[in-house]
């Protein structure tokens, strides 16, 4: 089946008492049993929900991957991930992530004993000076949050293999339509499904996929044992977004390229960072490993002054600021405030998350209102 089918049927029946076809939402904590024991396959709802269970399958299928999970958000997808790990292992991420992930890495889990170490991936070559026998996990994000790095999955996976460890892709900013992780060797593909598999701004929800059996039955009794499990009614909405991922991306995608290109030739605009461009330093990797390059897009200004990039912020009316991103609707964001504003100041400086950086979530609106509001925006 080719993607824009499968976005609307894999995993997916009618349901089997009225034919609906759409899945119902089984807003329901507990299923009745006829004996102890004796259910039809759902016993307690945290375990296991039809509307999720369906949802679960059809991101699997997306992913082409073997088992879907879903989450009630990206962290706790994440988190899941993470107590995989005993105390003493060590993790190699990027110096490139979501503020949160970054949060979650040193506030919560490091008090665990777990080690983590922030490096830039844009040059895989770079976890041979820190992997060892300790490594259990290699997390990668790509493009990264905000500044678009791309990191190349295959040549991870290869050095995470030799080294028998797990590779980790969070695959939030491409979603499944652009990029396929398990395709390039990931053994646990990551998503805040919030995002573009969701598409309307209206749930908090994530996923992971994977194809190994052990794999999944850890992270399956993680997942019902730590609880993180999202209700049927979110799940339904995701269901029902993800209907249209396919077409919503080309939208992104066609959008982003012209906005992108709007800035780099912008005066006001110093840098412009999206992985389309032929002068992004892994241009060729992400033609390699992504399907287009996206509507996400962050830029620097000339000026170098926070006061101007909350100007451009607070001055747009069809772009809308907020966190997140993936959805609709378009949307800037000020890293260094918002959604970064946990990492450490020298930390954002060194991967040019500087104070005057913009983050833009291109939404599917006509192109030429998008261009005239942040002509205006900038001045
Ligand atoms: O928000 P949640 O569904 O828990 O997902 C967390 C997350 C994980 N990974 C990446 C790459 C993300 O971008 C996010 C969430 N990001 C934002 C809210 C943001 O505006 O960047």
């Amino acid at each position: 089946m080719k993607f824009a089918t499968k976005a609307l049927h894999a995993g997916v029946e009618p349901d089997p008492t009225t034919g609906a076809i759409m899945t119902p939402i089984y807003q329901t904590s507990t299923f009745v049993q006829a004996s102890p024991g004796n259910h039809k396959g759902y016993a307690y709802a945290r375990g296991k929900n039809p509307t999720r269970n369906q949802l679960e399958k059809n991101i699997a299928a997306l992913e082409n991957a073997k088992y879907g999970l879903c989450f009630s958000s990206g962290m706790g997808a994440a988190d899941a991930v993470i107590k995989l790990l005993r105390p003493g292992d060590e993790v190699i991420t990027g110096d490139d992530l979501y503020g949160g992930t970054y949060r979650m890495f040193t506030k919560v889990f490091a008090h665990y004993g777990i080690k983590f170490h922030f490096i830039n991936l844009a040059d895989a070559n770079n976890i041979s000076k820190y992997i060892s026998e300790k490594t259990k996990l290699i997390w990668v994000e790509t493009p990264t949050n905000p500044t678009m790095q791309i990191v190349d999955i295959q040549a991870c996976s290869a050095i995470a293999k030799k080294h028998g460890c797990t590779l980790a892709v969070d695959n939030t900013f491409a979603s499944p339509y652009l990029q396929n992780p398990m395709e390039l060797g990931a053994d646990i593909v990551m998503h805040s499904v919030t995002k573009y598999l969701g598409g309307h701004s209206d749930v908090i929800m994530g996923a992971l996929c994977m194809n190994d059996d052990k794999l999944y039955e850890q992270l399956a009794f993680i997942h019902n044992s730590c609880g993180a499990t999202p209700g049927p009614m979110d799940s339904f909405l995701v269901l029902r977004g993800i209907k249209t991922l396919h077409l919503r991306m080309e939208r992104h995608c066609f959008n982003g390229r012209k906005v992108a290109e709007f800035l780099k030739s912008h005066p006001k605009v110093d840098k412009v960072y999206w992985p389309g461009f032929t002068d992004h330093p892994n241009h060729e990797i992400a033609k390699k490993q992504m399907r287009d390059f996206g509507g996400m897009i962050s830029f620097d200004i000339k000026s170098r002054k926070k006061e101007d990039a909350f100007k451009i912020a607070s001055s747009v009316k069809v772009f809308s600021l907020a966190e997140s991103l993936g959805g609709v609707e378009s949307l800037i964001n000020h890293p260094a405030t918002m959604t970064h504003a946990s990492v450490p100041a020298k930390e954002r400086a060194r991967v040019g998350v500087t104070d005057s950086l913009l983050r833009l979530s291109v939404g599917v609106e006509d192109i030429d209102d998008l261009l005239e509001d942040l002509k205006q925006a900038l001045g």
